[in-house]
């Protein structure tokens, strides 16, 4: 370890106290595997040590440190993310503040809607906290037990109820920021409106914690929905899941609350690894896509719209097959839909896409991609699903299921050694298609390790080199999660 790191680990343990500070040469990689290794085992860090703050003048103390002794930091929330965001290098030169002391609601304005909370607050406690006060905080996730405001908000989390309510950044009404010099800034003004200059806010928001590290945010709150309908829609392919999203929204004046579709390829991942999480009332659904359709209940419209306009989009051939869900239901049919990212995990390694494209192209691209990118490849698996309304496709691409591999473990080596084959150009393949489609290749998830290279390749020259100066004036050293984003 050279000089510098050591002095960092010193001072470091002077600041939170040696308790607070776990490092690789005392506790050992074991100790710290958590916070070193990405929630998808891709990719593997080997940090010096791991710090817990409990306050934001002692990460202002630590970023302080970092800046004298040029020690890189990574800060860390639930450490859920999809992209390698928050996972250090491996070459034990990086320190990772880990948010999870950091975890209190400092205080909720009711008649204002909000509630300021620190960075490594659960998004569970978040909204139980929210609903304790019936009120509610709507962003959604199915890691919201480990995942934290903080993380969601450096990578903009979108979620299950973007459709109504909004990204991560929709519901932010400001930030308090350790800057890369270790100076505060105070941004937690709850205004709905402020247009007092350049938005801060939202140069940190998204920005995956390569400008500063977010150590509490204002939030938004609403009320409570206390009655929703769940429908589950069957169509035979995704452009007719579009067509479905776009008449119902006509009928209910904009107001669903979540369309989300599963293919019928992510389904069948689900059965395999966890058959009770597929519910009986869906019926065979092969080749086809389900959707879950949620509303609030008001009396804007009438059931028997609905109904009718589903039975005629029976006639016309759009739909298959539609149902109201009673409130068991409902909550099969959204495990069902939390259930696929982690059966795609028992499964094994997949090429993960978040893309974002306009919805009148989805059915384009979607029919562009089976006829001209997959025959390139070896059979494989499209499991294709997520957030239809926001144009959000989560478009992962895994190898075709082997019979003869039944343990994890085999499975797991096929799946990589095709990743290594296969990930990057079919990455790369699929990436060029989104850009001919006017869309994104980060809807929701962040760039991190996994797309820093094909976003930079994809964007404009002009708009890469704005992004280096806006790192630059606020990261010159560049210690704030290097290797990230840019
Ligand atoms: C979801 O919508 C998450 O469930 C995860 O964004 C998506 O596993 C994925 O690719
Ligand atoms: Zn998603």
């Amino acid at each position: 370890m050279n000089s510098d790191l050591a002095l960092f680990l010193k001072s470091s343990e002077e600041i939170l106290g040696g308790e607070n500070v776990l490092s690789i040469r005392n506790q050992g990689l074991s100790n710290i595997l958590k916070f070193s290794v990405d929630w998808r085992k891709k990719f593997f860090g080997k940090p010096l040590a791991v710090c817990f703050p409990n306050s934001s003048s002692q990460v202002s103390e630590l970023v302080k440190l970092a800046d004298k002794f040029n020690v890189p930091l990574i800060a860390q929330g639930g450490n859920t993310g999809l992209s390698g965001g928050a996972t250090p290098s491996n070459d034990i030169s990086q320190v990772v503040i880990s948010m999870s002391r950091m975890n209190s609601i400092r205080s909720i304005d009711i008649v204002n809607k909000s509630l300021t909370v620190e960075s490594g607050c659960s998004l569970r406690k978040l909204q139980d906290f929210a609903k304790n006060s019936s009120l509610l905080f709507p962003l959604d996730i199915s890691s919201r037990e480990d995942a934290t405001i903080g993380g969601i908000l450096a990578t903009n989390a979108g979620g299950l109820s973007v459709l109504r309510y909004g990204s991560a950044r929709d519901l932010c009404f400001g930030l308090e920021v350790v800057l890369s010099d270790g100076k505060i800034w105070n941004g937690l003004k709850s205004l709905k409106k402020d247009n007092s200059g350049y938005s801060l806010k939202n140069l940190f928001i998204g920005s995956e914690g390569t400008l500063g590290i977010i150590t509490a945010a204002s939030m938004c709150l609403y009320s409570e929905v206390l009655d929703r309908e769940t429908y589950f829609v069957i169509t035979r392919d995704i452009t007719a899941t579009v067509a479905v999203y776009n008449e119902l929204q006509k009928i209910v004046n904009d107001n669903l609350t979540a369309f989300e579709f599963m293919s019928s390829d992510a389904i069948d991942l689900v059965m395999r690894y966890f058959p009770n999480r597929v519910p009986n009332f869906i019926g065979n659904i092969k080749s086809k896509i389900i959707s879950i359709v949620e509303l609030p209940r008001t009396n804007l419209y009438k059931d028997e719209c609905l109904t009718e306009r589903f039975e005629q989009l029976i006639s016309s051939g759009i739909v298959f097959k539609w149902g109201f869900c009673k409130n068991k239901q409902a909550t099969k049919l959204w495990a069902l839909r939390e259930a696929i990212t982690y059966a795609s995990a028992e499964n094994g390694q997949q090429v993960k896409n978040d893309l974002s494209l306009p919805r009148s192209s989805i059915s384009d691209f979607v029919t562009s991609v089976r006829k001209s990118i997959l025959p390139k490849y070896p059979r494989v698996s499209l499991i294709n699903f997520g957030h239809i309304g926001d144009g959000n496709l989560h478009f992962n691409v895994s190898p075709f299921f082997n019979e003869a591999f039944q343990k994890k473990e085999d499975r797991w080596k096929a799946h990589e050694v095709f990743l290594k084959k296969y990930e990057e150009k079919i990455r790369k393949d699929i990436n060029d298609l989104v850009v001919d489609f006017s869309g994104s290749v980060s809807a929701e998830h962040g760039i991190g390790q996994l797309r820093r290279e094909e976003n930079i390749r994809l964007k404009s020259d002009v708009e890469i080199n704005l992004m280096r100066g806006i790192k630059q004036y606020f990261d010159p050293k560049g210690i704030m999660n290097p290797g990230k984003l840019i």
